[in-house]
């Protein structure tokens, strides 16, 4: 799949995300999805400190907002990756 289609799918889920954002996952995170989390994040991470700030993440065609679990205004790899993992159950 693209990576576009991944953000596609992504917009219809968003919903449906923020609705259960209070019961993110903890830990268990798939290496493939770190992997992917880390080439997304790396195209916007101007600074390469591999996490996104607000100035990075806003121009991203899917807002990664949601994905921000302790919502500190920093979106590590980690909550990515998480985010996108349980986007796809
Ligand atoms: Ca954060």
């Amino acid at each position: 799949m693209t990576e576009d289609a991944v953000a596609t799918v992504g917009v219809i889920a968003v919903a449906t995300v923020a609705d259960s954002a209070a019961g993110l996952p903890v830990g268990e995170v798939d290496d493939k999805m770190i992997a992917y989390a880390e080439r997304i994040i790396g195209r916007y991470d101007s600074n390469n400190d591999k996490q996104l700030v607000k100035s990075e993440y806003e121009k991203m065609l899917m807002s990664p907002v949601a994905a921000d679990a302790n919502r500190d205004g920093i979106i590590t790899v980690k909550e990515y990756a998480l985010w996108m993992q349980s986007r796809r159950r």
